[in-house]
């Protein structure tokens, strides 16, 4: 669907209108060229298949700073004294933003939609002024909360963690924050709630209690979980695996370790995941075995796009544009029946030397255009089915049988032994993986 533009009283990105689709042929940089919010695939249009998310922080708060220097870029919203004030006009370029891209959705962490005060019931009642400005701006826009969340790690206090701090008195205010940021999201009908556990870890092992850590951790998230439905939060609790940065290491560190987890602490029917594609690989894992792990558990909530760069360790947060990446995510959410409360948050920075106000815009087309071309190409795949018949054909064994009464656990060792000694040698089977590539490089070329 089409959004009107939003006008605030000051338009922000000027010379830029509303983002259209013109097609594969277009050599306009502001425009899609595959992204086309109303093209219907599968019985969803693209806006609903997709739903794409900017976020607030790396594209309103901060202005390109890195350990070694400050921003590049300096935003005109962020110019003033008054803290609330420059909220407001924050929102109103958020908004502006949001619109001029035509996306249905947007993130927060509690700190970047509103300023922390002196005292906890001073930041409350600023993020309070803050909801409802974007209550009236949700409603005439129809551009909607993805989520929301609290950041719980860049005030100094969260030094040594938020839940897993040492110190109680530190723990409750990541309770007092985590509480306003789930008034926020409810009030602001937030389809989810993110917990990325940004210093929920540690530094040093031989000064950590990690049992204690963690137990604190379960404890902390059963209590936000009730407290969310309490106050009617009908949404999906997310979790986001990270390994490390900025704690060395990272309890959630990657979708396994936090499905088991979740489990331990019987949280497993109220949070599903949120898969950061750049967590992934600092991980040591694709981005799609993350999305695949949570499939399979039926945990699949939502996802963070962006990509990493394989010469640098860290969280490099640049914009999705590698197509085959796009392509394998959009198979996997595709195989799990699509997003349902979740989609796709561009929790992504432009680069620090990218400083005209037109790049906002050319990163985010670029990212949604690849993940509509992942799309197409995936549900290319799917529709084909040659690739989902060589994968169950190789499960084939199982489907009957002796196969089948091991599945259902009908068979003991001994069962197996007897089995072995009666089939002599298994028939050797190929596992094709180069025609999988070939298949998918085919879709990928074949889909505009
Ligand atoms: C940090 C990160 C966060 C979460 C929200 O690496 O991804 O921005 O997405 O707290
Ligand atoms: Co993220």
């Amino acid at each position: 669907m089409k959004r009107d533009v939003f006008k605030g009283d000051t338009e922000y990105f000027k010379g830029i209108g509303q983002i259209a689709y013109e097609g594969h042929e277009s050599d306009n940089p502001l425009a899609f060229k595959a992204y086309d919010p109303d093209r219907v695939v599968s019985g969803k249009t693209m806006e609903e298949h997709l739903r794409f998310a900017v976020c607030y922080w790396h594209t309103f708060c901060s202005g390109g700073h890195d350990p070694f220097g400050p921003e590049t870029r300096q935003h005109a919203w962020l110019k003033g004294s008054d803290p609330v004030a420059i909220a407001m006009n924050k929102m109103d370029a958020a908004f502006e933003l949001f619109t001029k891209l035509n996306v249905p959705f947007y993130c927060f962490h509690d700190r970047d939609l509103a300023p922390q005060g002196a005292t906890v019931a001073e930041s409350e009642k600023n993020l309070q002024t803050l909801v409802e400005a974007a209550k009236v701006r949700q409603k005439e826009t129809n551009v909607n909360l993805l989520w929301g969340t609290a950041n719980a790690f860049t005030d100094p206090r969260y030094m040594n963690g938020a839940s897993t701090n040492p110190n109680f008195d530190v723990v409750a205010h990541a309770g007092a924050q985590v509480k306003a940021a789930l008034d926020a999201t409810v009030e602001l009908g937030g389809q989810n709630y993110v917990f990325w556990g940004g210093r929920e870890g540690y530094i040093c092992l031989f000064n950590s209690n990690t049992k204690r850590e963690l137990e604190h951790m379960g404890q902390f998230l059963t209590m936000a979980r009730d407290y969310g439905r309490s106050i009617g939060f009908e949404g999906t609790f997310l979790i986001e695996p990270k390994p490390m940065e900025p704690t060395k290491h990272q309890y959630d560190f990657d979708a396994q370790t936090v499905i088991g987890f979740l489990r331990e602490h019987n949280l497993q029917d109220d949070f599903k995941l949120n898969i950061e594609a750049n967590h992934a690989t600092l991980a040591g894992h694709t981005f799609a075995h993350e999305l695949q792990m949570c499939a399979d558990a039926s945990m699949l909530g939502s996802i963070d796009a962006n990509r990493g760069d394989y010469q640098n360790g860290w969280d490099t947060d640049q914009f999705p544009v590698d197509l085959y990446d796009c392509m394998q995510a959009m198979l996997v959410v595709l195989e799990d029946g699509g997003f349902k409360n979740g989609g796709l948050n561009f929790d992504a920075k432009l680069r620090r030397e990218s400083t005209d106000i037109e790049d906002f815009f050319i990163s985010h087309i670029g990212g949604m255009d690849s993940f509509a071309r992942g799309l197409l190409a995936a549900d290319k795949l799917i529709q084909d089915g040659r690739l989902s018949g060589l994968t169950s054909a190789r499960y084939e064994s199982f489907d009957g049988g002796k196969g089948q009464a091991f599945e259902s656990g009908e068979l003991s060792l001994s069962d197996l032994r007897d089995h072995a000694a009666h089939v002599g040698e298994p028939a050797q089977i190929s596992g094709k993986q180069e025609l999988v590539e070939n298949l998918m490089n085919d879709a990928l070329m074949s889909v505009s």
